[in-house]
């Protein structure tokens, strides 16, 4: 008797589409602005899914930041208020510290996917946001400083950035006052000169007019952009296989695109920003590499703290050597018998 009421109360809640039985329609947002930069490839999966998933599984695009706040992204998958999200790492460090983490890997997810580096990431997002991390649709996609203020070199004493916790302990590191902001409130920010400057990708400062508010663009970039298809698990594990290959298909089709897609878009961002107007603050040589090393080191120190109960450091921070781990049991990273936790990363 019980079980029958169960089983009758999940179906209500489970098919709710056009009294097909069969067909599960899942809700979706984005923590980007719709038809931008970093939403698109997120608008492609679900087109991909709703045409391959007929009488299957469909997908109810709820939109983005107009519907949920990008910070809240994370707690709104995790506990199934939304069933799949397209966000980032540095928007749900509310739900999972170390999911700003991603930044930091210096390989593409085609080699993480194989040495172990997505497993262990994929472990944590299931136990700590109760999510499946089911693609990774930016991928070799570098950050950078943008300002509208000159600098001689990597000191930003005095200076006021925006940033979100990607840029946190880098900017602070070389001597900002930091104002963290979503997305949405970049342009006003600037406008007002409640900021000297922003963190941001390559690609994308044209979508919501920031151009217009830009100075300068610092080189080198550091770290690597990531934005991924999250699913809650709960709702995954009712789906039947035939709805998670429809995902699944979708999902890989996206993530092998990512590399030579965002090639392209790194390149023709450049152009443009150089076209508007925007000048280049190139640092060279040995100053390019303290400029990427502080980078790296705030970053990986930044993501310990955040992870104080379980992680320890060993070794240097220096990003290319094999000494930056986490060693305790359950953190980001271990020390694999083959140096896996380093080499995964670096
Ligand atoms: O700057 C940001 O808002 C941010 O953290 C981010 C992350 C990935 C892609 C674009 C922006």
């Amino acid at each position: 008797m019980r079980g029958k009421f169960a089983l009758g109360l999940a179906a209500a809640i489970f098919a709710h589409s056009s009294g097909n039985a069969q067909e599960v329609t899942l809700r979706a947002v984005t923590a980007f602005a719709e038809k931008t930069t970093y939403s698109r490839g997120f608008e492609t999966f679900i087109e991909r899914v709703n045409a391959d998933g007929k009488g299957t599984i469909q997908i109810n695009y709820i939109g983005g930041p107009k519907a949920m706040p990008p910070f809240e992204v994370g707690n709104a998958l995790k506990t199934g208020v939304v069933d799949i999200a397209n966000t980032t790492g540095a928007f749900t460090t509310n739900v999972m510290p170390e999911s700003d983490a991603w930044k930091l890997t210096e390989r593409p997810m085609s080699e993480l996917r194989k040495n172990g580096g997505y497993d262990y990431m994929a472990k944590l997002y299931a136990e700590k946001m109760n999510a499946i991390f089911l693609a990774r649709l930016v991928d070799n996609n570098p950050f950078h400083l943008y300002l509208n203020k000159p600098i001689a070199g990597p000191d930003l004493t005095g200076l006021k950035i925006r940033i979100t916790p990607v840029y946190r302990d880098f900017f602070q590191a070389l001597g900002a006052t930091v104002v963290q902001t979503p997305p949405g409130e970049v342009y006003t920010s600037l406008e007002r000169g409640v900021v000297d400057g922003y963190g941001w990708p390559i690609t994308g400062i044209f979508d919501l007019g920031w151009h217009e508010k830009t100075k300068y663009r610092v080189d080198p970039g550091f770290y690597t952009a990531e934005v991924s298809v999250l699913v809650n698990k709960t709702t995954w594990d009712k789906l039947t296989d035939a709805q998670r290959v429809v995902l699944t298909k979708a999902a890989e089709r996206g993530e092998a695109e990512a590399i030579s897609e965002f090639s392209a878009e790194n390149a023709k961002d450049t152009k443009r920003q150089a076209e508007a107007g925007i000048q280049t603050i190139k640092f060279e040589g040995a100053t390019a590499e303290t400029y990427r090393a502080k980078a790296y080191q705030a970053g990986w120190e930044g993501i310990i703290k955040q992870s104080p109960s379980t992680a320890r450091k060993s070794g240097n921070f220096s990003p290319r050597n094999n000494h930056t781990r986490f060693v305790s049991g359950d953190s980001a990273w271990r020390d694999y018998p083959n140096g896996m936790g380093a080499c995964w990363m670096h």
